[in-house]
Parts: structure tokens; C-alpha cells; sequence
């Protein structure tokens, strides 16, 4: 039983977004070829209010990049991104959608962010994504999608410690990289926490 979750692959992510990751457009077709390779599917989605505290416009005088606390928790200020009902936060035109079971949706909070698609990033609340792999008999799950350094390293790192076998596709993600080496030490941090780091070929060779 292997299940694919594709982490925000949505507008203001991809090359003219309001949060563009650079390259994010490439991942659209690795993802689309490998997605017959599963059982399940399922996508996250970032889905702000207009209000959310992780926009640095929404805390004046303070500017994108910044480091605050919020809450006592580091919260670092992004340019506003994926507002609910806007065309930012519409998933990739291109991405295939037609085989997604569930999307789950994260970052609905205004005083907390949410990078895992389980868990906001107290661990206070949880999407039900857990509940539902475990509903489902999920046993490995394959994580995709963007950022590397945020969204795919927190929602892969959940998948882990809650006990599924857990992949990192890294050929079918894409960085941030505010600092250069932040796709590396994102991908040093899964492995060492047990996650498997392969490419997307190896998905559809091997027999798991
Ligand atoms: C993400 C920063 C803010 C992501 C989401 O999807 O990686 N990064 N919100
Ligand atoms: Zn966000």
C-alpha cells in the first residue's frame, strides 16, 4: 500500500508566484508521470486567511524574511501567499488531479503556520491527514511537492515519527533555499531521521 501525498504544488509556489520557488514548475511533470506508480493520493494544500500571521504585511514595520515570535514559537514572515479562494492557492493548472483521494487542507490558523500537512507547528491541532492514512492502511508514504526546506521536510518528518515508512522523493521537490544550503541541510535532516531519500525512476522499478 503506498501512498503519494504531493505537498503545495499551487500558483504562488511555482516561477510569478507570490512565494515563487525557483524550478517549482519542474516538479509538475515528475509528478504527474509517477502518480500511476500509487495506490493512494492524496495533496496538501496551503490555505491561508488574508489576516494570517505569517504575513509579514500583516505586522507593520517588520519586512519578508524576518524572524518573529509568535506565540513563543520562530515564525519567519513570508510575503502574503495561497489566500484561500484566490488564484494563488489554486493548484498548478498542469498538475493531473484526476486520481487525488483527499486534499488536506493547513495553515486555516491566524495566530499559527502549519509547513506539515499533519500537525501546525505547535503540534496543537492536526489536519485528520494522520487519521486518515491510518483509516486507509497506509504503510509507506511517498512525499513530494513544495518546499523541500519547509512543507516537504515537516510533512516528512511527521509521516516518520508517526510511524509510517517514510520516502522522500527529492527529484519531484524543489527549495526555497533563502540560504543556499538549505535544500541540503533540509535533506541531511530527513535522512537522519530515518526517511529514504529516492528519485522519482526508482519509485517505478522497484516493487516496495
Ligand atoms: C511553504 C512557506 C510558507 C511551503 C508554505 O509550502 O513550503 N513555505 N508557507
Ligand atoms: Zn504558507
Amino acid at each position: 500500500m503506498n501512498t503519494l501525498i504531493i505537498v503545495d504544488v499551487q500558483n504562488d509556489f511555482l516561477p510569478g508566484g507570490a512565494l515563487a520557488v525557483p524550478q517549482g514548475d519542474a516538479v509538475i511533470p515528475v509528478l504527474n508521470q509517477m502518480q500511476p506508480w500509487f495506490d493512494q493520493i492524496i495533496a496538501t494544500q496551503d490555505w491561508h486567511p488574508p489576516n494570517h500571521a505569517s504575513f509579514a504585511a500583516n505586522h507593520p514595520g517588520r519586512n519578508v524574511g524576518d524572524v518573529i515570535q509568535l506565540d513563543g514559537i520562530e515564525q519567519i514572515l513570508w510575503p502574503v501567499h495561497c489566500v484561500q479562494d484566490t488564484p494563488g492557492s489554486e493548484f498548478a493548472a498542469e498538475l493531473d488531479a484526476s486520481r487525488w483521494d483527499r486534499v488536506f487542507q493547513k495553515g486555516t490558523e491566524v495566530r499559527i503556520d502549519s509547513y506539515s500537512g499533519f500537525f501546525d507547528n505547535d503540534h496543537r491541532s492536526a489536519t485528520g491527514l494522520a487519521d486518515y492514512l491510518r483509516t486507509i492502511g497506509a504503510k509507506r508514504i511517498f512525499v513530494a511537492g513544495l518546499a523541500t526546506d519547509y512543507c516537504v521536510k515537516f510533512t516528512a518528518l511527521d509521516a516518520q515519527q508517526l510511524g509510517f515508512e517514510t520516502y522522500l522523493i527529492r527529484d519531484a521537490c524543489r527549495a526555497v533555499n533563502l540560504q543556499p544550503n538549505d535544500e541540503a541541510n533540509a535533506i541531511a535532516a530527513m535522512h537522519s531521521a530515518g526517511i529514504r531519500v529516492v528519485n522519482a525512476d526508482q519509485c517505478q522499478v522497484e516493487r516496495w
